[in-house]
């Protein structure tokens, strides 16, 4: 069956989350794994991979034309990333609550950016903006095959 029957609103909503390169040196896959299971999201695909020049062009492809693109995807390319996808209601939105603010200076301390970086140019983690973002992103980064159906036995204390 396609993974994406169930929809994609409501509980079977999807995001795209990856621990950028720095976040992978720093060591902060198991705090950010962490924060998303203890929230109640579900996991539902996860895996450590270099990203390829290309599939970062095309990640990225709405800030092809910025002045920081080129410097971008060195950045992101540098090292592997934790690639994720996270299911949950509302989890598009609440991610990005979660990550903070693109400038971890304006990120709220609390949220991943706020507590555990400074700079733009090395900010942790990415996370979807939008539902359609999502969906484009976790096709470009995950084969079906790599994304898990299975039975969340807590959701019974998380949903109700
Ligand atoms: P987002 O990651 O919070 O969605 P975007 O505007 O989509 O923010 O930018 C993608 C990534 O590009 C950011 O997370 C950050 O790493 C980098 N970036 C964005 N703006 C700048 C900038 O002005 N200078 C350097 N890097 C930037």
């Amino acid at each position: 069956a396609h993974f994406f029957q169930s929809g994609w609103t409501g509980v079977n909503e999807c995001t795209f989350i990856a621990v950028k390169p720095d976040g992978v040196q720093r060591k902060m896959v198991g705090e950010i794994v962490r924060r998303f299971e203890k929230k109640g999201f579900k996991l539902v695909g996860l895996k450590l991979v270099q990203a390829s020049e290309d599939l970062l062009r095309d990640h990225y492809w709405s800030l092809r034309s910025k002045p920081f693109f080129s410097k971008l995807i060195t950045y992101m390319s540098s090292g592997p990333v934790v690639a994720m996808v996270w299911r949950g209601l509302d989890v598009v939105k609440t991610a990005r609550k979660m990550l903070g603010e693109t400038n971890p200076a304006d990120s709220l301390p609390g949220t991943i950016r706020g507590n555990y970086c400074v700079e733009m140019g090395r900010n942790v983690i990415h996370g979807s903006d939008s539902v359609e973002s999502a969906q484009k992103e976790i096709s470009l980064w995950f084969h079906q095959s790599e994304l898990n159906r299975w039975e969340d036995c807590g959701s019974q204390w998380i949903y109700n």
